[in-house]
């Protein structure tokens, strides 16, 4: 089939808005046409060319949600007209990783996924000439139609509205998930968050449900003080406007240190000075950033030989096809937010208007409507 599609076709250029050709789903695979996808800032960081795995041309967008259009030989989890959520983070709950309970990383997949190929080893997607387009983290929700694997498919209710779930697909759960599934904050705690975005709220957001008691937000914007106070912060801090080195002035604020802080920007320098700023003896401080390629933390040892430790969260520790479907009902009864998080939507013809607004600071997510 064909299918509209915004494509990259190159790092650091603008996405091209195109027809392109689609194969249809084989063995395990299932055709979905995504009705929503939001940006995330790591469809911008593979853009930009700072990803190690970033390969061209491709198809981003790895935070949408859809109905299934069609079924693959042997797929058995979904079918025709289901509500589904793409997973770059699947879960097969067979592999090595899915048997055990410490992790969230589903691997039977990772190898391919990483390639921008099937399972197979091959793209379901061309150009109209017949050259190869790849895949992008299993995804591809910049297409209105896409192909993915079974078990990259979280089922959700049919009354749950695609503009708003399809952030569940990413930025929300890896917020949320972050707090409770992989610091597990404890009620009157003291917290630390590093960058207000996409992310940043979502995990204000899991520190308020986990009744976290001071909720610290730092972020260079100061757009993100009102932002952040609607999602639970209690204390703002632009590091622009502190006098002397940041780590001591949050240590003091929180009494002598944090007992969780999170990184969600992506900077090695924040990265250590989340860490810096967590307790000595209990603090841990969770990496949610996506650094670039290259880039290495540091920090004293000793940081470390005194009870602080460092953590990373990928998908908020999140089993997709288990957790996601559970999410959604915590947005229908109301018990976490999105709407107010979407600050703008758009066609797929002015998606590059979306990675503007995120430049620019503008929007918190932008979801494009198909
Ligand atoms: P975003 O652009 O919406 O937000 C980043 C925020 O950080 C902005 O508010 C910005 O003002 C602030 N900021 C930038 N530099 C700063 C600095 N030096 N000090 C303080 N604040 C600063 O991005 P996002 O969508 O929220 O994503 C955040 C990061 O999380 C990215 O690196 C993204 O790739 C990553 N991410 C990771 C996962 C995961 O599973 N680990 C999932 C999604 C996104
Ligand atoms: N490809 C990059 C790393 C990208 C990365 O860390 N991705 C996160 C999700 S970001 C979603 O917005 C993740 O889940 N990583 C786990 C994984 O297996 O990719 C690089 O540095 O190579
Ligand atoms: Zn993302």
């Amino acid at each position: 089939m064909r299918t509209r599609a915004a494509v990259a076709t190159a790092a650091g250029k603008p996405l091209e808005v195109m027809e392109v050709n689609l194969e249809g789903p084989r063995e395990g695979e299932v055709l979905v046409e995504i009705k929503a996808t939001g940006i995330c800032h790591t469809d911008e960081f593979t853009l930009s060319g700072a990803d190690p795995e970033g390969l061209f041309p491709t198809i981003l967008g790895h935070e949408g949600a859809g109905v299934v259009v069609d079924t693959g030989p042997g797929v058995t989890s979904v079918k025709k007209g289901d509500h589904v959520i793409p997973l770059y983070t699947p879960e097969c709950r067979e592999c090595e990783y899915c048997l055990n309970p410490k992790t969230n990383l589903c691997q039977s997949i990772r190898s391919t996924q990483g390639q921008g190929l099937m399972p197979d080893g091959t793209s379901r997607f061309s150009t109209l000439d017949g050259d190869p387009i790849l895949h992008y983290m299993g995804c591809s929700t910049f297409a209105n139609h896409t192909v993915l694997p079974e078990i990259a498919l979280a089922k959700v209710r049919e009354d749950a509205p695609f503009e708003k779930i399809c952030y569940i697909g990413c930025g929300v759960t890896t917020g949320v998930g972050a707090v409770i599934n992989t610091a597990k904050v404890e009620p009157g705690s003291n917290c630390v968050v590093f960058g207000l975005g996409g992310i940043g709220l979502n995990v204000l957001q899991g520190l308020r449900l986990a009744g976290a008691d001071m909720i610290v937000g730092v972020d260079l914007n100061p757009a993100r003080k009102e932002m952040g106070e609607r999602f639970g912060m209690t204390h703002f801090v632009n590091p622009k406007e502190v006098e002397g080195d940041l780590v001591p002035y949050l240590v003091d604020l929180t009494k002598g240190g944090a007992d969780y802080s999170f990184e969600c920007i992506g900077n090695v320098t924040t990265m250590r000075q989340a860490l810096e700023c967590a307790h000595k003896g209990w603090g841990e401080s969770v990496i949610i950033g996506v650094a670039p390629a290259g880039a290495e933390i540091s920090t004293r040892p000793f940081q470390l030989v005194t009870g602080r430790s460092w953590r990373g969260s990928a998908f908020g520790g999140a089993r997709g096809r288990t957790d996601v479907p559970k999410i959604v009902d915590w947005y229908m009864d109301g018990k976490i937010e999105i709407d107010p998080m979407i600050t703008h939507t758009m066609g797929l013809d002015d998606i590059n208007k979306g990675f503007d607004l995120m430049h620019e600071g503008k929007s918190i997510r932008s979801v494009v409507l198909y």
